[in-house]
């Protein structure tokens, strides 16, 4: 095809096929009576972060009020938040987490 002119702008063919699904930002939620070590605790599990990683983004949510955890496809990062929030219910915590999609 032309690639001048005033007809519609051409995109490449390729847009379609490589389009990437879209991500879903995993939030923790900051509350007063879920103990810091049990976030902890639930973070290395569910998200298989390490011990580090885990104390940085619970105190990150524990000082702002929340933090993203991480970036998954939607089910997966619903399935993960579901996981997070029922560990912390069935211990008798309200500890939550949430999804968001990205920009
Ligand atoms: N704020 C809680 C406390 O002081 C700890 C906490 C941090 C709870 C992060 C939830 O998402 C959370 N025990």
């Amino acid at each position: 095809r032309p690639t001048g002119g005033s007809g519609p702008a051409l995109r490449p063919k390729t847009r379609r096929k490589t389009q990437r699904p879209r991500l879903f930002k995993v939030i923790l939620v900051n509350d007063d009576f879920t103990p810091r070590d049990f976030v902890v605790a639930v973070l290395k599990a569910v998200f298989r972060v390490s011990e580090d990683q885990g104390r940085r983004i619970m105190m990150t949510a524990h000082r702002r009020g929340v933090c993203v955890v991480a970036v998954y496809t939607r089910d997966v990062a619903e399935t993960k938040a579901t996981e997070g929030t029922e560990a912390g219910r069935a211990a008798g915590y309200p500890l939550m987490f949430t999804t968001e999609p990205e920009e």
